[in-house]
């Protein structure tokens, strides 16, 4: 307790220098426009408007910057299309790209630094992308206050957990049919993955600091983004005939390639484009860099509301990405499920910690120390898998979260697929008599476009060579009790998830 209250004291040392915030912070206080909740009545006229705009990008020819294919392929596009392509005669390979096709942050090899790089651009490059759709559909469409309304699931309301009407009918042009059943025949989600959703949510909501394995970037792409990619796109449910590839495989949101092509991709990026929003207006809250950006530099290419190509410098994307001309509209919290704190870290305290932890860079490359690791090659069944940290490790554990400069204590799993899972799965932590601590998911969208791998086939004898990383310093308790580790299976789907090892690092 001691060595926790002198840290504490630390760090209000520490933070009262930098109370506010810097200065970057909202210059412009403009927001015109209102992107609102699909499924309420007062995004109606929005989803209509957006309707409008769509049947006539879907009848525009693809090398029309405004036309949908156009706007779809600038997230990504497929390598090789199998067969004369119906929708866009004029590409078949990856040569026949256009100004700023295939440009998306999930297009990286497997390599850790452009891993790193991309995941750094993917909230900024996102929501350049949407906006710029924004502009166009408020162009065609003639509405001049459209704004592109969020998807808002996971909320415990369950309507709001269904695909807005429009989106359903398959005489609009928001329909597609390429997406699980289950949501284009008017059900919510199931209620298993709803309430994981709503978990995720709840713990990013406090994740900080903004890059890093741990950070809340690559947080929210992993899950609800990528959760959902796969879930919409029925990923190891259903085969559906998806027209980008032209094949029967998985539906077009569960592949990056593909994803961009069907409308719900817009509603579902301007909810993802809302979480992060609602976190960087919040005390949590923190920014890269325009240095960090220019160290891992990204291509910004869009197409104007009156179908002109544009590219942006870093400069002028810092500028644009942190004050928007756009607000959200808002929506009734969500009740905040109770979670134990530490008996050893009071509320305070924890806020404190918080942040200390806000003034780091964005990207962390601080010291490592390795403090267990456990080596398994099992695959995780249909029961849940459990691994007890036996009471050495949970003492070293300890004795490093006690430390007066509290280091981030980051769990590691480390798996291998064969085939890109479609299901996912949810981690937790668990002392004795306690209930359980959520640490977060493991999910799979894009690992066999990551690796460079065609739909079919599968990555390999090596497979592909995945890790997880969860910041748990704020789920432990000041005790030398042992404590599991266990990972729920969430859905099922062929292909086979081995957990190879596990490990705990503290790092500076
Ligand atoms: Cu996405």
């Amino acid at each position: 307790m001691k060595t926790l209250l002198s840290s504490f004291m630390m760090v209000l040392i520490f933070t009262t220098g930098f109370s506010q915030k810097p200065d970057y912070k909202r210059t412009n206080t403009s927001k015109q426009y209102v992107r609102k909740n699909a499924t309420s009545p007062s995004a109606k006229a929005d989803l209509d408007a957006m309707a409008d705009a769509f049947e006539i990008m879907r009848s525009i020819r693809c090398d029309a910057g405004r036309s949908w294919y156009y706007q779809g392929a600038i997230h990504n596009i497929p390598a090789k299309i199998i067969g004369a392509n119906k929708l866009c005669a004029l590409y078949e390979t990856e040569k026949d790209k256009l100004f700023a096709w295939g440009d998306c942050t999930h297009a990286v090899k497997t390599d850790t630094l452009a891993k790193e790089k991309a995941a750094l651009h993917f909230l900024l490059w996102h929501r350049l992308y949407t906006w710029h759709l924004e502009k166009i559909v408020r162009k065609l469409s003639c509405k001049e206050d459209f704004a592109i309304p969020f998807w808002n699931y996971g909320s415990d309301i369950v309507d709001e957990n269904r695909l807005p009407s429009q989106l359903q009918d398959p005489t609009n042009a928001l329909y597609e049919q390429s997406r699980y059943s289950l949501l284009n025949n008017g059900y919510p989600i199931d209620d298993s993955t709803r309430m994981d959703i709503g978990l995720q949510l709840n713990s990013l909501a406090t994740t900080t600091p903004f890059g890093g394995e741990t950070g809340f970037s690559q947080i929210l792409e992993a899950s609800p983004h990528g959760l959902m990619h796969d879930y919409i796109g029925a990923d190891g449910k259903e085969i559906l005939w998806n027209e980008i590839y032209q094949d029967s495989m998985s539906g077009l949101m569960a592949n990056v390639p593909s994803a961009g092509f069907d409308p719900v991709f817009w509603l579902h990026h301007s909810m993802v484009d809302r979480i992060w929003w609602e976190w960087d207006n919040s005390e949590y809250g923190s920014r890269p860099t325009l240095e960090e950006l220019k160290e891992y530099p990204w291509e910004y290419n869009f197409i104007e509301p009156n179908g002109d190509e544009i590219t942006y410098s870093l400069e002028e994307v810092y500028a644009i990405v942190f004050d928007p001309d756009y607000t959200y509209e808002d929506v009734e919290e969500p009740q905040i499920l109770a979670e134990v704190q530490s008996p050893s870290m009071p509320t305070s305290l924890k806020d404190a910690f918080a942040s200390s932890k806000k003034m780091k860079k964005s990207v962390q490359q601080g010291g490592e120390t390795l403090l267990w690791k456990h080596g398994f090659n099992r695959v995780i069944g249909n029961k849940p898998f459990k691994h007890l940290v036996s009471k050495d490790n949970a003492k070293k554990t300890i004795k490093h979260f006690k430390k007066a400069q509290p280091s981030k204590l980051v769990l590691r799993i480390n798996v291998v697929v064969y085939k890109e899972p479609g299901h996912y799965f949810t981690v937790f932590l668990r002392y004795k008599d306690q209930p359980d601590k959520y640490l977060g998911m493991m999910t799979f969208f894009g690992v066999n476009h990551h690796h460079g791998v065609q739909h079919h086939h599968s990555l390999g004898e090596e497979g592909a060579k995945l890790s997880f990383a969860y910041e748990i310093s704020d789920d432990l308790v000041d005790t030398n009790d042992e404590f599991e580790i266990i990972i729920n299976k969430r859905g099922d789907s062929k292909a086979k998830v081995t957990v190879e090892t596990m490990s705990l690092s503290a790092i500076n």
